[in-house]
């Protein structure tokens, strides 16, 4: 926040005064300020002249607060890249007797998948992984558990893979998890599932109504959890002698999981960008405030940057979402407003700015805990 230095007349004064200088100056400017409120009463004051300048002075308690300061957008905290390198120590490496892999299980790289069976972004990037492990044969796939929260049928459908991969191996994992995909992961449904994939149905009944497996899923969980993951698909690729990582969130293109695996053979993981930079209208001084501006808004998995801005009322403005990371949407319930942004896509439309007031906005995808976290706030004020 910009605090302006003192008018030019304060050096001077200083080489006048040389007995209690500060005392002088700041009459000077109370002075002066004074003189200026009486020749300009009624008008606005320009915003640099009506902040305080006697901080500046050497008084740092209680500073005044500038008037109708522009609000500083308050966009989540990114994590820093030390942060993200730690955070991906926790995800247990691969481990042959434990976990699911399909492609070839001597690779150097593996994509470690965390998946929940009711998020269509996790199905959408089923065919994406296996396409990856086709076209480069020394990259294997681990599939684990991640079931989200709000998702009811997901924790039990991890279960039903598990009892899949118990009764016919990990041949019958795979083809248990294609099918849900295919045809969703109602839990009335999974007994008919696993029948049509040749599971005996009453060993799979007794398997997934046991609850024998539900450990097992938590157990894929709690190292995600600690290592931050809160969406699906989240993928970590890894490369096995060195244990370098890079996360790759969201249902992605095949190109950027072939990327993320060339990054971590030849040790060139780019660091996470840093948080957008606030900008827009939205966060010129109020000196400056044009009365028509767009406010630029960045979309990733799994914030919205900034999440937070203020406009004044009357003021002609236009929301820009930029669609830079993941599907998502944004609806502003107080204005009636509800879009979908695609990746890639920039979503303009106008602000109604016609009352004043808080409107809280959000991400409307379902799919998630990630999207349910993307939430901010705009303020319209006088
Ligand atoms: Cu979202």
């Amino acid at each position: 926040m910009p605090r302006k230095a003192p008018p030019p007349a304060a050096p001077e004064v200083i080489t006048v005064r040389k007995v209690n200088v500060w005392f002088g100056v700041t009459m000077l400017l109370v002075g002066f300020i004074g003189a200026f409120l009486l020749m300009k009463e009624g008008s606005a004051l320009p915003g640099w002249l009506s902040l305080p300048t006697i901080p500046s002075l050497n008084a740092p308690s209680a500073p005044p607060s500038p008037p109708s300061p522009p609000s500083a957008p308050s966009a989540p905290a990114a994590p820093t890249p030390a942060d993200t390198a730690a955070q991906d120590k926790l995800i247990p490496t691969v481990d042959a007797d434990r976990d699911h892999i399909r492609g070839n299980a001597d690779a150097d790289v593996a994509v470690i998948e965390y998946s929940d069976l009711e998020c269509p972004f996790c199905k959408r990037v089923h065919p994406t992984l296996q396409e990856v492990i086709d076209q480069d044969t020394n990259v294997q796939w681990v599939y684990r558990h991640f079931p989200l929260g709000p998702h009811k049928n997901a924790q039990k459908a991890s279960e039903a893979v598990e009892c899949a991969a118990k009764l016919g191996g990990d041949g019958k994992l795979w083809e248990m998890i294609e099918i849900i995909f295919e045809k969703g992961s109602d839990n009335t449904k999974l007994v008919e599932l696993a029948k049509e994939i040749g599971l005996r149905d009453s060993a799979f009944a007794t398997c997934l109504a046991s609850g024998e497996f539900a450990a097992r899923v938590k157990e894929d969980m709690a190292p995600a959890k600690e290592a931050g993951v809160n969406g699906t698909p989240m993928t970590f690729v890894m490369h096995i002698p060195s244990g370098r990582v890079q996360r790759v969130m969201g249902a992605r293109p095949t190109a950027d999981f072939l990327q993320a695996v060339e990054n971590v053979r030849n040790d060139t993981v780019p660091a996470p960008a840093p948080a957008a930079a606030p900008s827009g209208g939205a966060q010129t001084s109020s000196r400056a405030r044009p009365t028509v501006y767009t406010v630029p808004i960045r979309v990733t998995n799994w914030a919205f940057s900034p999440s937070t801005f203020t406009v004044k009322k009357g003021d002609t403005v236009k929301l820009r979402f930029v669609g830079a990371e993941g599907e998502h949407g944004v609806s502003i319930p107080g204005l009636g407003i509800t879009k979908t942004i695609a990746q890639g896509q920039t979503v303009e439309f106008p602000l109604p700015t016609d009352k004043t007031g808080t409107f809280p906005f959000s991400c409307n995808v379902a799919c998630g805990s990630g999207h349910s976290e993307m939430k901010g706030v705009i303020t319209i004020e006088d």
